[in-house]
């Protein structure tokens, strides 16, 4: 099961609502539920609690997109993890010394898994991290993260993220649907996880779109591995 479904309320509903109907409407299916900004900013840390507190899945993902000093990451993680989240996200760019080093220790301690963004879906994402993609994969595997985002949208980015790190971190790949690239595309470039919002969460039945989508990836695993 390689699915995510990234639950981003939008700016008009009930955020904790939203998130807590389609997770009861999608219970069993998805592997990981993400929440982030889009639900903290309107909820607060208590509605993402709400929120966290139904999700049956093996993987709950804060996405602040963490990007500070070690000291204020870590007071941020210890915040998510108290509510029940097991995963967090950080951008890779701050580095190493002073934020990432810092924060990879009190994830290690808390038990949560550190996932660290190295290039990103949107096609304005080339202009910089194109240049430094390779020393932000240095630090995915300096801090021996467990995971790092790589675009969908950019098959040939998660390829080169796969052959860089060998098969020991795992790959999440946001940019299906919405943002225009198929189910199963970066699964067969080395991701282990495709993260889908809109396409699901927007859908007239969500639950029918994210088997679907389950059903795409595994057709296109199966033609791209040839087995
Ligand atoms: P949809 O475009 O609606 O499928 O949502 C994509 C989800 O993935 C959103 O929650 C984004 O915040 C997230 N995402 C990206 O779209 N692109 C990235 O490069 C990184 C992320 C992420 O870190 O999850």
């Amino acid at each position: 099961m390689s699915l995510i479904v990234a639950l981003d309320p939008p700016e008009s509903v009930d955020g904790i609502k939203w998130c807590i109907n389609l997770i009861n409407k999608l219970d069993g299916v998805p592997k990981g539920f993400k929440v982030g900004l889009p639900l903290v900013v309107k909820e607060g840390i208590k509605g993402l609690k709400e929120v966290v507190s139904v999700m049956n899945t093996e993987l709950v993902i804060a996405d602040l997109k963490l990007a500070d000093i070690g000291y204020v990451m870590s007071l941020i993680t210890k915040v998510v993890a108290d509510a029940g989240v097991n995963t967090v996200i950080a951008h890779a760019f701050v580095g190493t010394e002073g934020a990432l080093s810092e924060l990879s220790r009190v994830c290690s301690e808390l038990g949560i898994k550190l996932v660290l963004v190295t290039f990103m879906s949107h096609p304005g994402a080339v202009r910089v991290m194109k240049r430094v993609f390779s020393d932000l994969l240095s630090i995915v595997k300096e801090i021996n993260a467990w995971g790092v985002v790589l675009p969908a949208t950019m098959p040939d980015v998660v390829k080169s993220g796969r052959e860089y790190l060998g098969p020991s971190f795992k790959i999440l790949a946001p940019g299906v649907g919405a943002q225009g690239a198929a189910p199963g595309d970066a699964l067969c470039a080395g991701a282990d996880y495709e993260i889908v919002g809109r396409l699901i969460t927007r859908a007239e039945n969500p639950l029918k779109v994210a088997l679907e989508v389950i059903k795409k990836q595994e057709e296109r695993v199966r033609a791209c591995r040839g087995s």
